[in-house]
């Protein structure tokens, strides 16, 4: 039952303490007001957080869609207690604006941000490039998605370009007319959970139902005089296509720029963290050093391979803030994306020759 939802052998190994105190996995399903709803072996079932754990949890920790966590199940009344969040491999992490701010995990654990923009909208490209650094930054593959392409006689031009100034697979979907919807679906692998996000009213929850092949999530009309989207979709879930992959449905976001780097990866691998202080040397490069605690954990499978190269790419990318001040690190990091995309787009090349 939980493989579909992507359980794996790494989540089994990260668990087995769990498993020992008489825990049970799940997977928050979605993330509202009010309790959420987890997946288990048992089936659906709502789900709160114990009390201990409200009052333990540091700042990031709650749950989040996509999160795997340990419950206790109580089965007469099919309802959850949630105890522990398992480590993230990804995250969209969002900071609340103004002083005080509280960063929010909005999505966790997620192989594919699928990036959905309008073709009804005009395109820009520097909000392009902010969803894509925040992509980035989240551990997920970032994917475009054009929607609503039977409203536009240039969409297969505008995917080139987009494409190109890109370099990431771009899809062009329709929803109404049933274009790219198979592509985009096999984009997803089995037990792989792809996220939507994008501004309200592009139609991420009409994209959703069009894959499902029902009415799953709310759609409403955008507005007549300017276009704009009316915030429809409120919480956060993630549905279960046929044939397999996950898709998380998101609100409309009025501002990208909110993601914040440095948190994310605080939030996102706390654990890692934790490891890289254990090593015997404060400068500790983790490589032949003699007491680290980082390799002792990859080799006692406590810590998954792929987790600690992602989470070392992604400290090598966080010069964010200094970014913002400073030309000379812009230019950088400007480079950095225009070798990126140039690998990207020869690494597709390469996968389309394969196929
Ligand atoms: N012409 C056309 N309209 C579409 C298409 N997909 C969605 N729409 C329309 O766009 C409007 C908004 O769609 P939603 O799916 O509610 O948009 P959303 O992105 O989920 O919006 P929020 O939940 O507010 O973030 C609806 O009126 C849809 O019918 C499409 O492929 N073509
Ligand atoms: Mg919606
Ligand atoms: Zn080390």
């Amino acid at each position: 039952m939980l493989e579909i939802y992507g359980w794996s052998e790494t989540l089994r190994q990260q668990f087995q303490s769990f498993a020992a105190e008489g825990l049970k996995p799940g997977r928050v399903i979605v993330h509202q007001r009010g309790p959420y709803r987890i997946v288990t072996d048992e089936g659906e079932m709502p789900a709160e957080m114990s009390g201990r754990f409200v009052r333990d949890a540091e700042m990031g920790g709650f749950p989040a869609a996509g999160d795997w966590v340990a419950v206790s199940i109580r089965l007469p009344e099919r309802a959850a207690t949630i105890h522990h969040v398992l480590p993230r491999r990804t995250a969209f992490v969002r900071k609340a604006a103004g002083r005080g701010r509280v960063a929010q995990v909005v999505a966790a654990n997620v192989d594919i941000a699928f990036l959905a923009l309008s073709l009804n909208d005009d395109l820009n490209i520097r909000r392009l490039e902010r969803y894509l650094a925040a992509a980035h930054e989240s551990g997920a593959r970032p994917q475009i998605v054009l929607t609503k392409a039977d409203l536009s006689d240039e969409a297969e031009a505008i995917r080139a370009d987009v494409a190109a100034a890109t370099g990431v697979p771009v899809h062009l979907v329709s929803a109404r007319a049933g274009i790219g919807l198979e592509a985009l679906h096999r984009a997803i692998g089995p037990g792989e959970t792809a996220v939507l996000l994008g501004s309200s009213g592009v139609g991420k929850s009409t994209l959703v139902n069009a894959l499902v092949g029902e009415e799953r999530m709310a759609t409403r009309a955008i507005r007549e005089d300017d276009a704009k989207g009316r915030h429809t979709t409120t919480h956060r879930e993630i549905v279960l296509l046929p044939g397999g992959g996950l898709l998380l449905d998101t609100p409309g976001m009025r501002e990208l720029a909110l993601w914040d780097a440095d948190e994310g990866v605080s939030a996102t691998f706390e654990d890692v963290e934790a490891l890289e202080s254990a090593c015997r040397f404060s400068d500790c490069k983790h490589t032949s050093e003699p007491g680290c605690a980082v390799r002792a954990a990859i080799e006692a499978g406590e810590l998954d391979p792929a987790r600690w190269q992602n989470y070392q790419k992604l400290k090598g990318e966080l010069a964010h803030e200094q970014r913002k001040e400073d030309p000379l690190a812009r230019a950088a990091h400007k480079k950095l994306w225009a070798s990126r995309a140039k690998a990207n787009r020869a690494r597709f090349r390469a996968r389309d020759e394969d196929a």
